[in-house]
């Protein structure tokens, strides 16, 4: 059963109750919400089995869900109001469900390749979860129908399992060759606390991550750039750290540690690949002494971390773009402790680690900065750490 929710979700679940009743004619049987995420640290380390350390957001995705007798599934978002229907055939074979629906497909072709008998249902879905910013919206949207199902269905399938369900419904069905980050966060995490994941063996800490307390702020920035080839170069990173843990002989690029680089580097063919293989080593490496500081209580001092993680994406990665490296640079000359790329790159959303009372004038340091450089205006809100997946609790609203 999804836990249940210890926070309103507001606005969203109403809008949410609104199209399913809009939709169907009657109230939903119950509303399940999954937040967005930032990654504080640990970029594309997690498909190479390393370690991240996502938070949520309080953005959230709701799906409205009522049982439908059979096998059929109707779905519907606030944003386009068309339903789509899909039935046995559609979830047989992968990828049969085209679009935002096929995120819906994906997770119920999941759940029946994994023998969970998944009743038919209806569904309406509303999100605050920017789309195509890189703050997880496709995660939110599996995470929550996941949980919807899950329970209408009674279906045997702890939080802690989800997940990995839920990216091979990303992977496989809907083709996108992520890792277990964004699933794992959007369900697992807790509030007040950032998820230390091993993607390796799915162990997870939650460290405490108590901006308040500390008289700090996480601004995150969406760089509002276009995503450029991301899906593409996303694969190609993938297949380049593949390439070198086969030559270096081991099972994945978290076998490699900071002490080795320097011998593993000699034994890759080209520099494209050292670089590559750079990156995930000091990645994994900056994750882990980010973690060491946050236990210590020492919140101000991952700053360094932070900023030095950019770099190496910038530089290593090559996964960032003009956008958000003007609002990295822009909001550390306005006095950010740290600041980085968070998710996948090619643009999407920044964050910054600032004093509290410092927001809003880094904020703005960043939109003058981008507005020196002619790009479109930056959006920012802050963040702070909340839940991962919940079921709303109390009767939907008619
Ligand atoms: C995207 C992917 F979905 C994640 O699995 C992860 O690889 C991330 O990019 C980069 O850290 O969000």
């Amino acid at each position: 059963m999804t836990a249940p929710s210890p926070t309103p979700v507001g606005d969203v679940a109403d809008r949410a109750s609104a199209a399913f009743r809009t939709g169907y004619g009657e109230p939903p049987a119950g509303r399940w919400a999954a937040p967005g995420r930032v990654n504080l640290i640990g970029e594309h380390t997690d498909y190479n089995d390393g370690y991240v350390l996502p938070f949520a957001l309080p953005l959230r995705t709701v799906v409205a869900a009522a049982p439908q007798p059979g096998t059929t599934w109707t779905v519907r978002s606030e944003l386009t109001g068309e339903p789509v229907t899909f039935g046995v055939d559609e979830v047989t074979g992968a990828g049969r469900v085209p679009g935002w629906a096929g995120y819906v497909a994906g997770v119920v072709w999941a759940l029946r390749a994994a023998g969970h008998p998944v009743p038919g249902a209806r569904l309406a879905v509303a999100s605050d979860v920017p789309l195509g910013a890189g703050l997880s919206s496709s995660a939110a949207l599996e995470a929550a129908v996941l949980a919807a199902l899950v329970d209408l269905g009674g279906l045997d399938l702890p939080a802690d399992a989800q997940p990995r369900l839920a990216q091979r419904a990303e992977n496989e069905y809907v083709g996108a060759p992520t890792g277990i980050m964004d699933q794992s966060a959007v369900i697992r995490c807790r509030a007040g606390h950032a998820l230390f994941l091993d993607c390796r063996t799915e162990a997870v800490d939650h460290i405490p991550f108590d901006l308040a307390a500390a008289g700090l702020a996480v601004l995150v920035v969406d760089s509002r750039a276009p995503h450029r080839h991301a899906d593409g170069e996303y694969a190609a990173r993938r297949a380049a750290c593949e390439r070198a843990a086969r030559v270096l002989g081991v099972p994945a690029l978290r076998d490699v540690g900071v002490a080795d680089l320097a011998a593993a580097l000699d034994r890759l063919p080209d520099d494209e690949t050292r670089r590559r293989l750079r990156h995930v080593v000091t990645e994994n490496q900056r994750v882990l002494d980010t973690v060491d500081l946050l236990r210590a209580g020492r919140i101000r001092e991952i700053g360094p971390l932070l900023t030095a993680s950019h770099t190496s994406m910038r530089d290593d990665f090559e996964i960032t773009v003009p956008e958000v490296d003007t609002a990295v640079e822009a909001a550390l000359a306005a006095g950010a402790l740290g600041a980085r790329m968070t998710g996948g790159g090619f643009g999407g959303c920044v964050l910054a680690l600032v004093d509290a009372a410092a927001a809003d004038s880094v904020a703005t340091a960043v939109a003058t900065a981008y507005a020196a450089r002619g790009f479109a205006a930056p959006t920012h809100f802050t963040a702070l750490p909340t839940h991962g997946t919940t079921q709303m609790q109390g009767r939907a609203p008619c």
